[in-house]
């Protein structure tokens, strides 16, 4: 597996910045001292990812970044290569293929979690998710709640410029996944979020199955199981304007498979520490 180290220059010059490893987020070596890591995925970011990490930089709040990208053919990762050599506190795990919006956090957040940050916020790279956001969601974990997570559905949250299908797709996925997993959240789905890292560990990431998208729709599940405190503040969404979804068809199907059988296990509850 091929890896970017940043910042570690010394022992990236030893080790050569690409090698072979089995987790690349093992390799990875924290360099700052900030308690708030932002970990940010990316495919085919490149239009997005330079205004993403400058206003997340930004922010009054200072955090770190993690971009984990799958080795996108655009050249975000290269991107974010040449970012680091600027910003302290900002690391890149890089993929050698595209494997999955819940794969690759997983590998982030088990790098935050690991290397001690005590809040890990997620959030998507095409700016539907405002940067100023994260200082609320991380407020209200810092005021107690060990999950954070942006609503689009909640009063007091919008979307905006989504057609008509789109909404009444995301509104059927979520009432299915709010059924299914009995839930009073509204937005199971949505990806802006933080975490303490107590709660990821009670979690258990080594227990999160999906994959994909509905990797989202899991940690909910899971940290309600765990009956951690989760909060909903309203966010307002706004569709993509740089670059592409890469939420298709198969992937939504799937997601619903796999949400039928994450429900149905009986172990669920052993399964998490
Ligand atoms: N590393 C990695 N990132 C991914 C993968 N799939 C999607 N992403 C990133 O995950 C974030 C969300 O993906 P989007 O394509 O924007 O999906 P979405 O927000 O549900 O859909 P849109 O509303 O249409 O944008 C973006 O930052 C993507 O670049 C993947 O397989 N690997
Ligand atoms: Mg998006």
């Amino acid at each position: 597996m091929s890896i970017q180290i940043n910042a570690a220059k010394k022992v990236a010059c030893k080790l050569k910045t690409s090698f072979q490893v089995t987790k690349p987020s093992l390799q990875l070596i924290r360099t700052s001292i900030n308690d708030c890591i932002v970990v940010v995925p990316t495919y085919n970011e490149k239009d997005n990812i330079i205004p993403m990490v400058t206003a997340l930089k930004q922010l009054p709040i200072p955090v770190d970044i993690l971009v984990v990208d799958d080795n996108s053919p655009d050249g975000t990762a290269e991107i974010v290569q040449k970012l680091i050599e600027r910003y302290k506190g900002l690391y890149l795990i890089k993929r050698p293929k595209k494997k999955g919006l819940g794969s690759a956090y997983k590998d982030g957040f088990g790098f935050a979690v690991r290397n001690g940050w005590k809040y890990i916020c997620q959030m998507d790279a095409d700016f539907s998710h405002e940067p100023a956001d994260v200082c609320r969601l991380l407020a209200a974990c810092r005021e107690g709640a060990d999950v954070a997570i942006g609503s689009r559905y909640k009063r007091g949250g919008k979307i905006e410029g989504w057609p008509l299908k789109r909404w009444l797709i995301s509104r059927t996925a979520n009432l299915y996944a709010q059924i299914l997993t009995r839930s009073r959240i509204k937005d199971l789905t949505g990806g802006f979020k933080c975490f303490t890292r107590g709660a990821l560990e009670k979690i258990n990431l080594n227990h999160v199955n999906s994959e994909g998208y509905v990797f989202q729709v899991e940690m909910n599940y899971r940290a309600a199981k765990q009956g951690l405190r989760i909060e909903r503040l309203p966010i307002c969404f706004t569709d993509r304007i740089r670059g592409f979804s890469k939420l298709g068809k198969d992937e939504a199907i799937n997601g619903a498979k796999q949400l039928l059988k994450l429900v149905f296990n009986k172990n669920i509850h052993k399964d998490s520490k």
